[in-house]
């Protein structure tokens, strides 16, 4: 059925799809097995908009169809959970890129295992993250990014952060397909997510040892 869910996203079969995700959460599938799924479907969908047998449009339905999964997954991730406040997290997309999907799972990944999430959106200026941190004061920054040209913006806001004295109170971490360690250097950040999970287990590495907040 999984692999049924992948062919109707990227099919475009949004009804489909949305029944067999109903179907798959009510069963108890583990949403995150759903999750990474849809994100296998959106590959394929960008392959074909590679080589032009989808567009736009296509692109468009396919986030749709994404974020309403989404939605029907989030209140089957708390079950079972005991939730602490661990921590505090500022995210968004950096400047130039509007992909917010992958972001929006890990942001409410984040939120369901106890961390405080301060989510920017998407097109994110280095001044706004600066501005964000300051007022926030979180343990951990997270970047988003989809698009190879925003690897330059991510190292922006990051040589930002510096100039601006804030590097040092903060962990980072950068996400988004095609993002991975080279970027990573390149960019100045401390770790990268290849997804969601990844994000919280290095949320919680890094604020283990501090004192649970209030
Ligand atoms: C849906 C989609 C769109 C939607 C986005 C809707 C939305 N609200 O986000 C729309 C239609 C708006 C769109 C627009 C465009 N898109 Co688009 N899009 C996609 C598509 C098909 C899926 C992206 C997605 O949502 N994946 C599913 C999520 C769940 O996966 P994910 O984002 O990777 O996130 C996971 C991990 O990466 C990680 N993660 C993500 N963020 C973070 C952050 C942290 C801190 C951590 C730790 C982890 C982490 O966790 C997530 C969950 O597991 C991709 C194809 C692809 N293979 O990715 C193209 C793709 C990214 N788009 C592409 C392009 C070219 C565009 C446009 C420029 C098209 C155009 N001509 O206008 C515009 C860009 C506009 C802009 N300025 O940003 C290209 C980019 C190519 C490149 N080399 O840069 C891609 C790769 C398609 C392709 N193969 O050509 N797009």
């Amino acid at each position: 059925m999984l692999s049924e869910l992948i062919d109707s996203i990227a099919g475009m079969k949004e009804e489909r799809a949305l029944s067999l995700a109903r179907e798959l959460l009510e069963g108890g599938v583990d949403p995150l097995k759903v999750l990474e799924s849809c994100r296998e479907a959106m590959t394929i969908v960008g392959q074909r908009f590679e080589e032009c047998t989808y567009y736009l449009p296509e692109l468009m339905l396919a986030g749709e169809m994404l974020q309403e999964i989404s939605q029907m997954a989030k209140p089957r991730m708390t079950k079972g959970l005991e939730v602490r406040r661990r921590g505090r997290v500022v995210i968004g997309t950096v400047q130039g890129d509007i992909h917010d999907i992958g972001k929006n799972i890990v942001t409410m990944l984040l939120d369901v295992h106890g961390f405080e999430v301060h989510d920017l959106g998407v097109d994110v200026p280095p001044q706004k993250f600066i501005d964000a941190i300051k007022a926030v004061q979180p343990e951990i920054l997270g970047l988003s990014a989809l698009l190879t040209v925003a690897f330059e913006p991510m190292k922006r806001t990051i040589q930002a952060i510096t100039e601006a004295g804030l590097r040092d109170s903060l962990k980072i971490m950068i996400g988004g397909a095609p993002i991975d360690e080279r970027i990573r250097q390149y960019s100045g950040a401390d770790a990268y997510g290849a997804d969601a999970m990844v994000a919280v287990e290095l949320s919680k590495g890094w604020t283990e040892g501090h004192k649970t907040l209030a």
